[in-house]
């Protein structure tokens, strides 16, 4: 699946400008209005942005992920805040259904995820399951031709505007082949959201707790229709999503980096501009090519995974989508930090850009597998050669 070269560097000249005449002027009603304008939002919607990764049978663009990466690289030069409130349905919340739905659930929920109308979350982390994904203390027990859900899911991204939930139970059992995906609609009767949580960063997501007491779901919502596959489902949308995210830090990279490049060249010390002295011009050169080793890696990595089939996991693709996210997320928090030292006193201040993002980059090492879940699966990957 991939969008033709032409129509995509049209897409793609489309978001750059989106990013430019919209977005970046919006970015500090968004820090302080803690909220992403709805009007910004339907303008998301119009441009696709929804539907990205959805395939053009059923209503979305349908880009390769190769193609996805380099749109979110675009993303990632904005506000993070706005690519998040797409970010769900683009990725973890719409990419099981398509991996591993049935022709009914994707028939049913893919055409309103890729228009924007309904938003889908991801609810797989719980309080005492977020690295040891496997270790879920949700609930889904059977009753005739439904399932009671009951437990609790923790920072849920968009659940707060959230239509339905990809959403991980154990059903058969404990342990990685107990596990069952549902597609749970956040309407139904004994599903409780928690306050929004108060984050370091990345004001305007949104994120809260999603609680379930004894919440009769069909069995057929069970993505593919088969119990305990779901927490390989899961895995495959992550690693799918870390390659994303990888591309959304390098962008993050790039925007920090032309602010600080932009400061550098106004801002005058000692009689000449700061980056006419070797040690600014040192901080925006090791910036300037980690982000190019990081870049590389996401679109060496992202062409990897268009190469296998979709929804297959290729062992040495997931390998590498973590060595991706492992690096360019760690590569984003020392842009972001040299980005500060370069601005200075203006650094730590929150009219300036740098600031914000800094807050705003620390949680990319942490979602969608902390840095050191990426160095498990590396590792254990490594050991298992002969
Ligand atoms: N694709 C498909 N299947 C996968 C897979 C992948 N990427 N990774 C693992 N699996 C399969 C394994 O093959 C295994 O299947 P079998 O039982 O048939 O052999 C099963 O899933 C269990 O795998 P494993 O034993 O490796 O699971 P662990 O419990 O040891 O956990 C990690 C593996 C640590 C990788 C997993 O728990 C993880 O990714 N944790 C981080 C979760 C995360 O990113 N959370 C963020 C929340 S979303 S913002």
């Amino acid at each position: 699946m991939a969008l033709d070269t032409e129509t995509f560097s049209l897409l793609r000249d489309s978001v750059q400008r989106f990013i430019r005449e919209r977005l970046v002027p919006a970015e500090n009603s968004v820090e302080e209005l803690d909220d992403v304008p709805a009007d910004v939002v339907e303008d998301m919607k119009e441009l696709g942005l929804f539907g990205l990764s959805i395939p053009e049978e059923f209503g979305g663009i349908g880009l390769s992920m190769g193609q996805e990466c380099e749109v979110a690289f675009e993303l990632g030069q904005t506000a993070l805040a706005f690519r998040s409130v797409a970010g769900t349905n683009i990725g973890i919340g719409s990419q099981g259904i398509l991996m591993d739905g049935t022709a009914e659930q994707k028939a049913e929920y893919l055409p309103r995820i890729a228009s924007g109308e309904l938003i889908i979350s991801f609810a797989l982390t719980e309080p005492n399951a977020g690295s040891d994904a496997a270790a879920l203390q949700t609930r889904g027990v059977r009753d005739g031709d439904d399932y009671l859900l009951s437990g609790s899911k923790r920072y849920i991204t968009n659940a707060p505007r959230a239509g339905a939930f990809t959403l991980m139970a154990c059903t058969d059992g404990p342990g990685a082949g107990g596990i069952s995906a549902f597609i749970v609609p956040s309407h139904l009767p004994g599903i409780t959201l928690g306050k929004p949580d108060k984050k370091m960063g990345q004001r305007g997501t949104k994120t809260c707790d999603v609680n379930l007491d004894n919440v009769r779901v069909p069995a057929a919502n069970i993505i593919g229709g088969v119990p305990g596959k779901g927490f390989k489902t899961a895995m495959k949308v992550l690693d799918r999503g870390r390659l994303h995210v990888s591309a959304l830090a390098c962008g993050m990279a790039q925007r920090i980096l032309n602010e600080s490049i932009a400061y550098a060249q106004e801002r005058k010390q000692f009689g000449q501009r700061i980056g006419d002295f070797q040690l600014v011009q040192a901080m925006l050169a090791d910036s300037q090519a980690e982000l190019l080793a990081g870049w590389s890696m996401v679109k060496a990595v992202a062409q990897r995974y268009d190469a296998k089939p979709f929804g297959v996991t290729d062992p040495e693709v997931s390998m590498q989508a973590s060595c991706t996210k492992l690096f360019t997320t760690e590569m984003v928090g020392r842009v972001a930090d040299r980005g500060v030292q370069i601005h200075g006193g203006a650094g730590y201040i929150n009219e300036y850009k740098v600031e914000r993002f800094y807050r705003d980059v620390r949680l990319l090492r942490l979602y969608e597998g902390t840095t050191q879940i990426q160095q498990l699966i590396i590792g254990k990957h490594l050991m298992r050669q002969d």
